[in-house]
């Protein structure tokens, strides 16, 4: 292998390290108070995917168009439910970032542990960072293509 070739891989190397860890300013609003109602029926929260920025403030208010439903967040640990035709509501503060699932805590049927939801907190990093790094494979391949 010619030494040229080894700069060439060290500096693709270098650009998908670069590309999969490097900290992005991401750019940040003021902190906004979201209320998004989300309402439960067996088997599925409507809406099912919430999307915040990190740092803001987030109320649910919950309602059951059935039974008795619940809803757990995992990575913040919070927890409320509801009885039919009630609101209950829930209000945090977004501060970690990342994708959290939520999901029915009461069980109410068969098909309970489907249901289930998702709280995305700031953008999607890791949706953008493999977009990176799967531009950065083809323009390997096309580099090794042309040697
Ligand atoms: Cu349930």
């Amino acid at each position: 292998m010619r030494p040229s070739k080894y700069i060439f891989i060290s500096g693709f190397l270098l650009a998908g390290l670069l590309v999969a860890f490097t900290p992005l300013p991401v750019p940040r609003n003021e902190p906004m108070h979201h209320i998004f109602h989300v309402d439960s029926r067996s088997f599925a929260f409507t809406p099912a995917e919430i999307k915040v920025d990190r740092g803001d403030l987030v109320t649910i208010e919950l309602t059951s168009s059935d039974v008795v439903h619940g809803l757990y967040l995992d990575g913040y640990e919070l927890e409320i439910s509801t009885d039919p035709g009630q609101t209950n509501q829930l209000t945090f503060t977004a501060d970690r970032a990342g994708s959290f699932r939520f999901r029915c805590s009461v069980t109410c049927g068969d098909l309970h542990p489907f249901m289930i939801g998702k709280l995305q907190v700031g953008p999607n990093l890791l949706l953008w960072r493999g977009a990176g790094l799967a531009i950065l494979a083809a323009l390997a391949g096309v580099w090794k293509f042309h040697q």
